[in-house]
């Protein structure tokens, strides 16, 4: 059996307010086409798997409904034999995401939603999978300890008696949504365990184990049986950016699978974060030297202080999908930032109301017509009244 691990593909997230719609479509365009080349070369895909976390929402956007939709609509239609596998992770509205299985279920796509039905297995190709949708407090109604461990333990082992009983020596895939440690992690485990987390002993047994909920790609066990494919894309500017899919294989070999290969996942924006000062970043000759960056999302991170009370659009020209602007702390530790620019400013000779001015000038650029300019002049009046009334106070005391 040959599938496909890919988790945690958020539809319908948008990073700073900026919809990531085209980067989703992309990497599903991705899969469809991996999907086709391995069906031209005769050694065809029987699954694909996504353990979770399919939606950003409880209430996912229409648009991100739309896109799911229209991907399962070409899958089902050019690949009709191959499975697609789907479980609710904690991001996830289980009712919603579950709409309609019992019909899509006769079209090959297996949406778990529901603990009761972990211990059903889908047979693909001579193979048992099994899914465990993200587990709540309320999933085993009877159960006293509510511990992700304990849950765990609990759905775990009613795949194992199902699966004894019902396919027994056949391989088992097992596929899930949670935060696994490795016992033999030692400290590790011991310090990040907690009732949220989950040993991957609970998974010992199984001929590979299909992760979803850590965005980045890792293996877990001595066995190379346990996996978590990471997202597609970068959702954080703190999340690693090499990215992939999973090629897994499985053959009669029940410990383990035959062979798990990373594909890179191609980014149509990759996320990259940059420092320095503002002034590297502005001009004819920054853009220049950041031209390789003018389809990324960017994050600034400025190491001294600039005047721009809008920074982000002032440094549009160089990177036009700046997403984020952000102030180091400085380093020489010379008072605030707030003080650092004040003594700037004042060194530049302009009057507190010049500064405010400019100011409210920066945050109601021209083409912003939610604000009148006798509004903002009415503003500016005030600022000076105020400051004037501060002076004032100030002298008689
Ligand atoms: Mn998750």
């Amino acid at each position: 059996m040959r599938f496909l691990h890919s988790g945690d593909w958020h539809l319908g997230k948008t990073l700073y307010d900026v919809s990531l719609e085209e980067d989703q479509k992309q990497f599903m365009e991705q899969v469809h086409e991996i999907f086709g080349d391995a069906k031209r070369e005769g050694k065809p895909y029987d699954a694909l798997i996504i353990p979770g976390d399919i939606y950003d929402r409880n209430v996912p956007p229409a648009k991100a409904v739309s896109l799911l939709d229209d991907f399962l609509g070409r899958m089902s239609r050019d690949f009709p034999e191959a499975h697609v596998f789907i479980l609710s992770g904690n991001h996830d509205g289980p009712a919603r995401l579950g709409f309609a299985s019992s019909f899509l279920e006769k079209s090959n796509i297996h949406i778990a939603t529901d603990a009761a039905k972990t211990g059903d297995a889908v047979m693909v190709s001579g193979v048992a999978v099994y899914q465990i949708p993200f587990l709540l407090q309320t999933s085993f109604p009877d159960e006293e300890t509510r511990t992700q461990q304990r849950l765990f333990e609990r759905a775990t082992e009613i795949i194992r008696k199902s699966h004894a009983e019902k396919h027994p020596g056949m391989p088992a895939i097992v596929c899930a949504h949670a935060t696994v440690y490795g016992k033999s992690d030692g400290e590790h485990f011991l310090s990040v365990g907690t009732a949220s987390s989950i040993d991957r002993e609970l998974f010992s047994g199984f001929t590979y184990t299909a992760l979803g909920h850590i965005h980045k790609y890792q293996q877990l066990g001595e066995n190379g049986n346990i996996f978590y494919s990471g997202s597609p894309l970068a959702y954080s500017f703190d999340d690693n950016t090499d990215k992939c899919f999973l090629s897994v294989e499985i053959g009669t070999d029940t410990e383990k699978p035959d062979s798990v290969e990373r594909i890179p996942v191609r980014t149509l924006h990759p996320l990259i974060r940059l420092s320095g000062k503002f002034s590297d970043f502005i001009g004819e000759d920054a853009h220049k030297k950041w031209a390789q960056y003018r389809d990324c999302y960017v994050e600034i991170k400025c190491t001294d202080s600039t005047l721009s009370e809008n920074p982000k659009r002032a440094l549009l020209e160089t990177f036009p999908r700046i997403l984020s602007f952000v102030r180091e702390r400085s380093a020489s530790g010379g008072g605030s930032d707030f003080e650092e620019r004040r003594k700037l400013a004042m060194k530049q000779g302009d009057s507190e109301v010049g500064l405010f001015r400019k100011f409210v000038r920066d945050m109601h650029p021209e083409d912003d017509h939610t604000v009148s300019a006798e509004q903002l002049e009415e503003e500016i009046a005030l600022f000076a009244e105020a400051i004037g009334e501060m002076r004032n106070g100030g002298a008689e005391k």
